[in-house]
């Protein structure tokens, strides 16, 4: 199996897992709220963060597919942060994915409703039972998903983001809200993985590391994609963050290396990231 057909083979089982499992909850569900999140949740999303738990957790050696819950889980937190960043008092933005935001088309009520059940339902089906993965991974697999979307990872990103003003801007200041905002989830996503693939901690902080690179560069890509100037110039211009983001790109190979097996699938996976601005 190839580059993509890997990729198309993650982000298939997670839509399918995710559309089973929302639609087994439909009839519990208020109707405009389940209109709401699911028009968000099945909009088109690369999938990027669940593609990133399930190819960790196979390198580590993980088997089970009960592993999808997290993945689902994930892309529910990315999903809610989504709906709330398109906001009025955030981004303001009318399109997504070529799609109009969520708030334009079911209001801002229920869309931000929407956010807030998608992220309290990401951890109620984190948290449902286990037949197959071992209770104490599932629970602190469970705390890095919170701690990591939360008030001490991509929530304080955003905040930040949202505070800092152009003329305060600095590399280091730029650096740590992306960080934040952006890595945070893809950290907790290969962390994650390897957790709950039974890792032992070094591999653990290698996976979380290779997250956190891919995160640096995607979200760099992104400023390069968005022709964002004001920020890029902290980074030396276009240039010289293309440069950056081929450093990074290379450290994130570097801790593939350090947990061995078959990682030709996440090398790819790095310089997909990338390709975005090839
Ligand atoms: C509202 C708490 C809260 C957080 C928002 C995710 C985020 C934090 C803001 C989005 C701003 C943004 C465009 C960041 C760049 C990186 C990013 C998360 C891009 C979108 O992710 P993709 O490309 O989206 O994985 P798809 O559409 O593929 O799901």
């Amino acid at each position: 199996m190839d580059f993509h057909e890997k990729m198309q083979e993650y982000a298939r089982k997670t839509e399918s897992f995710l559309k089973e499992y929302i639609m087994g909850c439909e009839l519990y569900i208020e109707k405009s709220l389940f209109d709401s999140m699911t028009y968000s949740l099945f909009s088109g999303g690369k999938r990027v963060r669940p593609v990133l738990l399930l190819g960790i957790y196979e390198l580590c050696g993980g088997k089970s597919e009960e592993i999808l819950k997290f993945a689902g889980a994930i892309e529910m937190i990315h999903t809610y942060s989504l709906i709330h960043d398109d906001f009025p008092c955030m981004d303001d933005d009318t399109f997504r994915r070529g799609k109009k935001c969520n708030h334009i088309i079911f209001g801002e009520s229920t869309a931000l409703l929407a956010g807030d059940a998608l992220l309290t339902h990401a951890f109620e089906l984190a948290s449902s039972e286990y037949k197959e993965l071992n209770h104490k991974c599932v629970l602190k697999a469970l705390n890095v998903l919170a701690s990591y979307s939360g008030s001490s990872g991509m929530v304080s990103g955003q905040c930040m983001d949202l505070n800092l003003k152009p003329i305060d801007y600095t590399k280091e200041k730029l650096l740590n809200i992306y960080l934040l905002k952006t890595a945070k989830l893809m950290m907790a996503s290969a962390k994650i993985g390897a957790i709950l693939a039974g890792a032992d901690e070094k591999i653990i902080l290698c996976a979380e590391n290779y997250g956190k690179n891919i995160g640096l560069v995607f979200q760099l890509v992104d400023d390069i994609l968005d022709n964002d100037f004001e920020k890029l110039k902290f980074f030396g211009g276009k240039e010289y963050a293309s440069d950056f983001i081929k450093k990074l790109t290379e450290n994130a190979k570097k801790y593939l290396d350090k947990i061995g097996g078959k990682s030709e699938f996440l090398k790819a996976f790095s310089d997909y990231l990338v390709s975005r601005i090839a």
